[in-house]
């Protein structure tokens, strides 16, 4: 079978995909391409009109995930700018803004899959908090920060939590389960 094309820059979300669609018999490959990413509210239309911008100017079998960590008292910020915000300001600028403020996050990922015949989209969440402070050397982004609901590790602690319950893991499961239908 075709491998289908991950449209991504970012090597760990790219390996977390990897093995897991692995386990469903979906083979993928690695592309980087440049797509502009659009100013939108959802990961879901950032990552639509990239994987329609993607088909545009590949035509092969491909999807594009975009993702975000909404921190609810930050009336969801960094949200779809959440590469952008680690760049500027890191994560001790992030707790730094939390002082006194509630805690509760969620890290969203969406998909969108699209082929000649066909496009799919999925959106999944993982709801947690954002730690006092930085803990743990896994994974990538948020992981220091993150822990996920009835958990007390951050995500960088804990890399089997973080391969069972996370945002793109559920999201990912999702995608297997769509395109198997067809
Ligand atoms: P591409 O757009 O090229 O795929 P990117 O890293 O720029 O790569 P996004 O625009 O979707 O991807 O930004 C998502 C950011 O959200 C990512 O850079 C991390 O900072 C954060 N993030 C998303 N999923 C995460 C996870 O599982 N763990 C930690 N941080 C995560």
């Amino acid at each position: 079978m075709e491998k289908i094309l991950f449209i991504t820059s970012n090597p760990h979300k790219f390996s977390e995909a990897q093995s897991l669609l692995k386990k469903c018999g979906i083979n993928i490959k690695r592309k980087n391409l440049n797509v502009s990413e659009v100013r939108a509210e959802s990961c879901e239309e950032v990552a639509k009109a990239a994987a329609i911008e993607a088909y545009r100017k590949i035509r092969r079998p491909l999807f594009v995930e975009d993702s975000g960590l909404f921190i609810k008292s930050l009336n969801g910020f960094p949200g779809v700018y959440s590469a952008y915000a680690i760049r500027k300001i890191g994560l001790e600028g992030i707790l730094a803004l939390l002082k006194g403020k509630s805690r509760d996050a969620e890290f969203v990922c969406a998909i969108c899959y699209m082929d000649n015949a066909k496009l799919v989209q999925v959106c999944k969440k993982c709801k947690g908090k954002i730690s006092l402070r930085q803990k743990g050397k896994n994974g990538f982004g948020y992981d220091p920060v993150f822990v996920p609901a009835g958990k007390k590790k951050t995500f960088a602690q804990d890399a089997k939590t973080k391969a069972e319950k996370s945002h793109r893991t559920a999201a990912l499961k999702a995608l297997c389960a769509r395109l198997a239908k067809r």
